[in-house]
């Protein structure tokens, strides 16, 4: 069998940080650009950045031609999407919102192939992004595509434990921000405080327990670092509007006027 371009599997089971950048903006020129930074791999964010499917297909292209791999968060759980990022050549699907059992086993039957789900065939890019012939592609890509349920509310916490438990899912991925809001019922944004905190432990407890990956969106040093004290080992590191400003406000200062 040849040697597929990307193990994401095997990479994260090695236990160490998996940092990928976060795109918003439309645009393959740009991702060609950010998969070339020193991060692990690039996220293109159709929920809330401005990227259709259209738009990540050549997206995703322009990420594996620069060696890196190209994950996707879903606008929803709809059955349809998982197999289409999966088919355009991503290995990882984040699907958001995921608050019972039910919906992570609905995640799951869209994203893998039988006997786990119910997954349609078709892959033709994603066979040319893995180097795999069609039999290989079949036998391997329940192993080589990862899922992950994004865990971002109160209801999703209280289940937590059901939802890591669901066979054939590979990773939990908190939102800090919508996990926070649901917490506080609306009060506020706080990442850290400590009722984020606690509610990041159990879910990672979790992960843990059922052998998933412990991930989220952190964003800045602060955030990443309070949560690889909890376990989390996969971050959302750094947005790309962030990264634009962020290094124009540094050249701004270093230039003195
Ligand atoms: C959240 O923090 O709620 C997210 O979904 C990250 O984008
Ligand atoms: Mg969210």
């Amino acid at each position: 069998m040849a040697t597929p371009q990307f193990d994401l599997r095997s990479r994260l089971a090695t236990g160490e940080p998996y940092l990928f950048t976060w795109m918003t903006i439309p645009s393959s020129g740009l991702a060609a650009q950010l998969a070339r930074l020193p991060f692990d791999g690039v996220c293109l964010d159709m929920q809330h950045g401005m990227i259709g499917f259209s738009d990540a297909v050549g997206m995703i292209a322009a990420i594996n031609a620069a060696g890196r791999p190209a994950l996707v968060r879903a606008l929803w759980n709809d059955p349809a999407t998982p197999g289409q990022a999966f088919d355009a050549g991503a290995v990882c699907l984040i699907s958001p919102m995921i608050n019972s059992r039910a919906e992570a086993e609905a995640l799951v039957r869209a994203a893998k192939y039988p006997p786990m789900g119910a997954r349609s065939w078709g892959g033709y890019t994603a066979l040319q992004a893995s180097g795999l012939s069609p039999a290989d592609y079949l036998r391997e890509a329940n192993r080589l595509t990862m899922v992950f349920a994004m865990i971002e509310t109160a209801e999703a916490l209280a289940n937590v434990e059901a939802i890591a438990a669901t066979p054939g899912l590979d990773g939990l991925f908190v939102g800090p921000s919508d996990l926070s809001i649901t917490l506080s019922r609306g009060a506020g944004i706080d990442k850290t405080g400590p009722a984020t905190l606690d509610a990041m432990a159990r879910i990672s407890a979790a992960a843990k327990a059922n052998g998933l990956v412990a991930g989220a969106f952190g964003g800045n040093a602060e955030v990443i670092g309070a949560f690889r004290k909890l376990g989390f080992t996969f971050f959302a590191a750094a947005v790309d509007v962030d990264l634009l400003h962020m290094g124009a406000a540094a050249l701004r200062k270093s230039l003195g006027v």
